[in-house]
């Protein structure tokens, strides 16, 4: 409590200057909890990782995105096992894609600034996939994956070049099977929509990817 604070209780007879005092301080407290909720969510996700582990996925596998991170940012799966990523973009105003890859694709521009928008490799080339469940899809980038579909192709725009990614809308949600293909150790994920800021903001993740 500040010495202002403390006069003004002492002398009882300006409870305003004190309560004045006290809602500024807590209209602070709740700036800064909710910057820090919205700027160390993935870090509370690393933490809880540290604490309780990362099992190996199976089966049916939620991951969420949210304006600018996932949820997970981290997943361990094994080489060989049946896996069904449903992707939920859980932004009411966003538009989100997921790439999966390894090494960062950097451009320079005029200006020389370095922008990221994809990866050197995509993880997806030649792996088999199937998409089914597609709701509020915008567009979906094949790259080098052999695709599936399972439902109506379309509304969504099927995107030539670029790497493996589905683009949802707010709302949006896709499902993509595929056997964890022999492609072992870390590997990276992220959005790189409006070119690299999602991804820098915090829109990245990670697989740990074991052996068979
Ligand atoms: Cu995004």
């Amino acid at each position: 409590m500040a010495d202002s604070d403390r006069l003004a209780l002492a002398e009882g007879d300006d409870a305003q200057l004190w309560s004045r005092g006290q809602f500024l301080r807590a209209s602070a407290g709740l700036f800064v909890a909710g910057a820090a909720s919205l700027w160390l969510r993935p870090q509370i996700v690393d933490a809880a990782r540290a604490v309780f582990g990362s099992p190996v996925e199976h089966g049916l596998v939620h991951l969420y995105q949210y304006d600018f991170f996932f949820v997970p940012n981290y997943m361990t799966w094994r080489v060989g096992t049946p896996l069904t990523v449903r992707l939920h973009n859980m932004s009411t105003t966003r538009w989100h894609e997921w790439q999966m890859g390894r090494t960062i694709y950097l451009e320079s521009s005029v200006l020389g600034v370095q922008t990221a928008n994809a990866w050197k490799t995509d993880f997806w080339d030649g792996v088999h996939v199937t998409l089914s469940n597609v709701f509020g899809m915008d567009n979906f980038a094949p790259n080098e994956a052999i695709v599936t579909y399972i439902g109506p192709k379309g509304p969504y725009q099927i995107a030539p070049g670029g790497d493996f990614s589905p683009t949802l809308k707010p709302g949006g949600h896709v499902d993509i099977s595929f056997v964890v293909p022999d492609k072992p150790g870390m590997w990276e994920y992220g959005c790189f929509i409006q070119s690299d800021v999602h991804y820098r903001l915090g829109m990245r993740g990670r697989v740990n990817i074991l052996p068979a």
